[in-house]
C-alpha cells in the first residue's frame, strides 16, 4: 500500500515569516556593543541554529574569552531586544503563498505543525494571527537537540499521531532538510536550490507550492 501524506511540518523562520532580519538586528546590536565584527554573511550561519549556538558563532570573531555566565547574560540581552522588535509583527508579514497553501491543507484534512528552533515560535504564530491553522507547535523549549538532529520533527509526528513516512517538511536551511531526511521524512526546500541540494524538491518561495505538487512526492 502506498504511503499517504498526512501531515505537513513547517519550519518557521524563512518559510512562514522572515524573522531572520530581526534576529540579525538584535545580534548586530549585541556584537557592536562588544566590538565584535558581525555582518549579514555571518548571519546566514545562524539560521535554524539555537540561541546559544548562534552566540558561539558570533564569538568566534572575539579576541576575549567569555564565561558561561556572561554568555547567558548576552543571550538574554539579545533576546530582550529581539522580543521588543517582534512585538510589532503583523499578519501581513506572513510570507506570500503561505496562507493559500495552509487553506488547501485544511480543506483536505491534512495536519499541520510548526517545527522551529525558536523559543518564541508560539508567540510569533500568535502575533501573525495564524494559530488556528496548526495542530501543534514544537519550539525550542520542547527539544534538546537542534537540527540536523531530527528531534523537532519527530516530536511533531508523535504529537500528530502520524508516522515519519507520512510527513513532508518545509525548510529553508540545509541543516533542516538534513534533519527531515534523517527522520525518514520527505523534504521540500524553500529558497536557493544551489544551497538546498539535499531536498527532494526545491521551490524558490511558497508562492510556487501547491498541494498537487506536494502529493507527487508520495506517488
Ligand atoms: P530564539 P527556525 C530559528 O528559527 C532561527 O532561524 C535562528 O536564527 C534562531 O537562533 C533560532 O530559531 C532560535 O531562536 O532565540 O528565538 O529561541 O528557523 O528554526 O524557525
Ligand atoms: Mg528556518
Amino acid at each position: 500500500m502506498k504511503t499517504q501524506l498526512k501531515a505537513v511540518l513547517f519550519d518557521l523562520d524563512g518559510v512562514i515569516v522572515d524573522t531572520a532580519k530581526y534576529h540579525y538586528l538584535a545580534w548586530k546590536k549585541l556584537a557592536d556593543s562588544e566590538g565584535i565584527y558581525f555582518d549579514e554573511k555571518i548571519n546566514e550561519r545562524l539560521k535554524g541554529v539555537s540561541r546559544m549556538a548562534s552566540l558561539e558563532i558570533i564569538l568566534e570573531r572575539s579576541s576575549r574569552v567569555y564565561s558561561e555566565e556572561e554568555k547567558q547574560k548576552m543571550t538574554e540581552i539579545k533576546n530582550n531586544w529581539y522580543r521588543e522588535m517582534i512585538e510589532q509583527l503583523k499578519p501581513d508579514e506572513v510570507l506570500p503563498g503561505v496562507i493559500d497553501f495552509l487553506n488547501s491543507l485544511k480543506k483536505y484534512g491534512i495536519k499541520c505543525a510548526i517545527c522551529s528552533a525558536s523559543k518564541s515560535a508560539a508567540y510569533i504564530i500568535d502575533k501573525l494571527g495564524i494559530k488556528d491553522y496548526f495542530d501543534t507547535i514544537v519550539g525550542g523549549q520542547d527539544i534538546t537537540k537542534s537540527k540536523p538532529d531530527p528531534e523537532v520533527f519527530l516530536v511533531a509526528a508523535e504529537r500528530l499521531n502520524v508516522s515519519p513516512a507520512e510527513c513532508v517538511v518545509f525548510e529553508d536551511a540545509y541543516a533542516g532538510i538534513e534533519a527531515a531526511k534523517r527522520g525518514g521524512m520527505k523534504a521540500v526546500g524553500v529558497g536557493n536550490p544551489d544551497i538546498l541540494t539535499n531536498a527532494d524538491v526545491v521551490y524558490k518561495d511558497m508562492t510556487e507550492v501547491t498541494l498537487e505538487k506536494v502529493l507527487k512526492l508520495f506517488q
